[in-house]
């Protein structure tokens, strides 16, 4: 197995994100160093990690004795409420997704940890901003209980790494698009569903309208960027906030029409819900030449080549 200097604790390890960057993490730092943590109770098919710990990540007490533990030196904290269910829990998104990252940020600057990786989103941008090739320094202005979070906790690793030191990394996730694990509560989600449904019903309603741009990223590349960054040498991060991403823009349209070229007869409907006003708060497009600047960011898969991915392994998956 490698021989790994970091202990690596990733919270919300059993999420979309964190399913696959479990399995990334255990090939290079083999399984006796990666420890997954989540809510849910423990089943020898959970997880790679050589280690699992249910643990509700906003219960700093309990986390604060796994990263003592484990001896932890670097988190992935990945664990979050995504933009749909925010909007309908909006003080448990505040609790969920700020204040256990400023307790990770305190571990991080009395020692505890030594690096930590925070996932932020396009959700920050918000009202008033241009729609295309959003840049890197422009003015936040979110109108979403989840792009509120986000902001906020981008504020605090800025405020910890240029205050004491901190080294916390951090990423603006468009919309994630993976065929492993199915993403939950999120106003990007149809661009997963819609693959599911065109194979297992030839139909979908979708929630998000028709020309409706996004910026999409396939899993693929963005566990790669995580793992990219978090390798940087730290006089290479430049942002300390967090990095845009832009990925593929698409709408749902173009996402259809791209599908139907191996599945003719697919049908599909528009019918915008809560979530169309949360779409249209965010770019369609975003401009990521810093990350490209400061640590290489590249990417793999356009629309095409992503749809023929999806389609080929939802395939295997589902038996059809
Ligand atoms: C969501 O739709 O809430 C997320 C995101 C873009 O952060 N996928």
């Amino acid at each position: 197995m490698a021989n790994s200097t970091e202990k690596i604790l990733i919270t919300g390890a059993l999420g979309q994100i964190g399913t696959e960057l479990t399995n990334k993490l255990v090939e290079i730092h083999g399984a006796e160093n990666v420890i997954a943590s989540g809510l849910d109770r423990w089943d020898k098919n959970l997880t790679s990690a050589g280690f699992y710990e249910r643990m509700d990540v906003t219960n700093t007490q309990l986390v604060k004795q796994v990263i003592k533990d484990y001896q932890i030196t670097t988190v992935y904290h990945l664990a979050s409420l995504l933009s749909g269910t925010s909007e309908k829990q909006p003080l448990f998104a505040w609790k969920l997704n700020v204040e256990p990252l400023l307790e990770f940020l305190e571990m991080a600057k009395d020692g505890m940890i030594q690096k930590l990786f925070w996932p932020s989103s396009i959700a920050v941008f918000g009202k008033g901003i241009p729609k295309h090739n959003v840049g890197q320094e422009v003015l936040l202005n979110p109108t979403t209980v989840y792009g509120i979070s986000k902001l906020a906790g981008e504020k605090w690793c800025e405020y910890y790494a240029e205050k004491h030191g901190v080294d916390v990394r951090s990423i603006r996730y468009p919309g994630l698009i993976s065929w492993k694990t199915e993403a939950g509560g999120g106003t990007t989600d149809y661009a997963v569903e819609i693959f599911y449904d065109a194979l297992e019903e030839g139909n979908y309603t979708s929630f998000i309208s028709e020309n409706t741009a996004m910026p999409m990223l396939y899993m693929e590349d963005a566990i790669n960027a995580t793992l990219q960054i978090m390798d940087a040498p730290k006089e290479n991060i430049t942002v300390r906030s967090s990095y845009n991403l832009g990925g593929m823009s698409f709408t749902p349209k173009e996402l259809a029409a791209e599908i139907k070229k191996e599945i003719p007869e697919f049908e599909v409907e528009y019918q915008p819900d809560f979530r169309q006003q949360i779409a249209d708060s965010w770019p369609a497009s975003i401009d990521d030449s810093k990350a490209k600047m400061d640590w290489n960011l590249n990417y793999t898969f356009g629309l095409e080549e992503m749809t023929k991915d999806m389609l080929k392994n939802l395939r295997v998956k589902l038996g059809k």
